[in-house]
């Protein structure tokens, strides 16, 4: 089987999710990041460097042996599958894992929205509520959910899947301080979140993968 991952040239959880799920899983893949003239072509087109438009001229789209497909969910529970870090035979399992993906959705449509404004002070605004309001009321429900699961740190069961990693990478990006009126303490009250956070970052594949990729932890 071969496996291309298109996604642009940065570290975000959309793309980090499937690229760490397939390493972790030793299961080889191209990871394709479109810059340049590609992005240039895909922003215009919706095209691919393989010729292919992408479904919704979104990014991620993985390409399997000639078929691609796209939606961040989609890709990352089938690499999931072929990694280990997704259930092929337990739907209940899989909705546990599906709920915090889609939850992983739904905040970062709220970052977005945050974002869109171009007026100054209405998206200092929007991103106060979002700083004082969104963010901790998700992170709670997130919270939650990590001390409902008494087997391990993780999300689910025991072992760590692609929901943790998803998360992870989710909230490396919501308190790298690099969103205008998202503070880089913005997660110090969350012991759950952030023993995770720890866990994922000393897992010596995701060490390695940081190390090469980006030449650091991020
Ligand atoms: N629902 C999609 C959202 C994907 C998405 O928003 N991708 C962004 C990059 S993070 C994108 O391709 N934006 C370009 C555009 O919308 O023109 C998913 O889950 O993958």
């Amino acid at each position: 089987m071969k496996i291309t991952l298109y996604y642009f040239k940065i570290p975000f959880w959309r793309a980090e999710v499937t690229r760490l799920s397939l390493y972790i899983g030793d299961i080889p893949f191209e990871d394709y990041r479109i810059q340049g003239d590609d992005y240039d072509k895909f922003k215009k087109t919706g095209e691919l460097p393989n010729k292919k438009i992408a479904p919704f001229k979104q990014l991620p789209v993985l390409d399997v042996d000639g078929k691609i497909f796209a939606q961040t969910g989609a890709i990352a529970r089938f690499c999931g599958k072929l990694s280990g870090l997704y259930p092929k035979n337990d739907d209940y399992k899989a909705a546990l894992i599906d709920q915090i993906i889609e939850g992983a959705q739904d905040i970062n449509y709220l970052v977005t929205l945050s974002g869109r404004d171009k007026d100054t002070e209405r998206k200092k605004i929007a991103r106060d509520i979002l700083a004082t309001k969104h963010l901790p009321k998700w992170f709670q429900f997130l919270e939650n959910l990590l001390k409902q699961n008494t087997k391990s740190i993780y999300f689910v069961d025991h072992d760590l899947t692609i929901a943790d990693l998803a998360i992870w990478r989710l909230l490396g990006w919501l308190k790298s301080g690099m969103l205008d009126g998202v503070p880089t303490t913005i997660l110090d009250n969350y012991g759950s979140l952030n023993k995770l956070r720890e866990e994922i970052n000393k897992n010596p594949k995701v060490i390695k993968w940081m190390d090469q990729v980006y030449g650091k932890t991020i």
